[in-house]
């Protein structure tokens, strides 16, 4: 295949990055950059061919599901480009109790997820009272009993203990994405938030047993070199997943007139992180541009769709509160016949318990060996 690439790509750089990548050599910061930068269509189709060849290598056709419960809306932070920042008055604000979770958490298990990914915001009611946090720990723990799932927390900063607490109820993952590594639009996206409190937490997670998910938020004003600098933060992690997220404007935030970003930057970000995390986790979110932006993601290189809500339970995405939603299009049933038309299906339960579990056996442990070079 490769042989063959080198005769239609007319780019030698190209050629050489894709080579590399293919062969798990190290690119450096040029040749990623480089990458990201491609525009001609032909070139990106390589750029995606390798990515896919890639994905196949480690997942084979298999896609993992991800069921996701926004449980509480309610945030004491200022993010400027999220709906659920603390004065926003125009999103809709909820916190499900207990048994609604876990009835929810119950219904996606048997729908065929594979994971329950618990969100919120930084909610109040957790960080006021003494020990508020025990609630927490004891739902997510409810939730692995109840449903016999891998559990995704997504609950932004919290001390420390508490992580370990969560990884000892048998909570697998801890979802927390940076946004940007470029420390000064950091603070102009999460205003009041400490930069280095936020990075230092997903150390910490991996301390605690817990597998990372660290993320970008694409075109919120971010240089190129910035995408870079995010992956070599993502690599220097060890994040066991990593994301991209187009920003959606939001009605009532500080950023609702910037503009969405054309999506071929977030393709070109999945493809490059493809190349240089072959064998990790990327997501499709079905939380940017409903199931009509999932099939780009999976042939940019993705293999795991995210956001699978489902419908009439009150429950919202983040970017995106209600696309596809209430009509079960983000439901597996939604999503089954667009994997089975681009030749991938579902992975099965057993598939994805048996790659988190390989995965916390070797915490602490694994060499990431496709490096960016300084
Ligand atoms: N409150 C927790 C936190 O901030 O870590 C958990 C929520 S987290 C899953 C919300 C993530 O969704 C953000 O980190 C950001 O990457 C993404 N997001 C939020 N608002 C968005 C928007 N308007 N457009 C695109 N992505 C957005
Ligand atoms: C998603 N709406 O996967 C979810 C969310 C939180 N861990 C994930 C951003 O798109
Ligand atoms: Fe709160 Fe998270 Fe939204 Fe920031 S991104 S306002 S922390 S819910």
């Amino acid at each position: 295949m490769l042989y063959v690439m080198a005769r239609i790509i007319p780019s030698f750089k190209l050629e050489d990055a894709l080579e590399k990548a293919y062969k798990r050599r190290r690119l450096s910061r040029e040749e990623v950059a480089f990458l990201l930068g491609l525009k001609g269509e032909g070139e990106v189709a390589q750029l995606f061919h390798v990515a896919r060849s890639l994905r196949q290598r480690y997942f084979g056709d298999k896609i993992f599901l991800y069921g996701f419960i926004y449980f509480s809306t309610h945030c004491r932070n200022y993010c400027t480009f999220c709906s659920y920042r603390a004065p926003n008055k125009l999103c809709k604000r909820y916190r499900k109790t207990d048994s609604e979770v876990i009835e929810v958490a119950r219904e996606l298990a048997e729908s065929g997820v594979h994971l329950i990914d618990l969100t919120l915001g930084e909610d109040p009611f957790y960080y006021v009272r003494d020990n508020g946090f025990e609630s927490l720990v004891e739902l997510a723990g409810r939730v692995k009993v109840e449903t016999g799932l891998p559990v995704m927390i997504s609950p932004g900063v919290v001390p420390k203990q508490v992580l370990s607490d969560l990884a000892d109820v048998g909570v697998d993952w801890y979802a927390c994405y940076q946004e940007t590594h470029n420390q000064q639009l950091f603070r102009r996206l999460r205003p009041e938030q400490n930069y280095d409190s936020r990075l230092k937490e997903k150390y910490l997670a991996k301390e605690s047993g817990l597998l990372v998910e660290e993320g970008i938020l694409a075109g919120v004003g971010e240089s190129q070199a910035d995408i870079v600098t995010s992956m070599q933060a993502m690599q220097d992690l060890g994040a066991h997943q990593v994301r991209v997220m187009s920003f959606i404007p939001q009605e009532g935030i500080p950023m609702s007139d910037w503009p969405s970003p054309p999506r071929i930057h977030e393709m070109l970000i999945i493809a490059v992180l493809r190349l240089l995390f072959p064998d990790r986790l990327i997501p499709a979110s079905l939380d940017i541009d409903g199931v009509e932006g999932l099939q780009e993601r999976l042939k940019a290189g993705a293999n795991v769709i995210t956001s699978l809500i489902p419908p009439d339970m009150g429950l919202t995405g983040v970017a995106q509160a209600s696309l596809d939603v209430n009509d079960g299009y983000r439901t597996v049933r939604g999503v089954l016949p667009l994997l089975e038309e681009l030749g991938l299906s579902a992975a099965t339960r057993e598939d994805y318990i048996g790659w988190v579990r390989n995965e916390k056996d070797n915490l602490g442990k694994r060499d990431i060996c496709a490096e960016l070079t300084e």
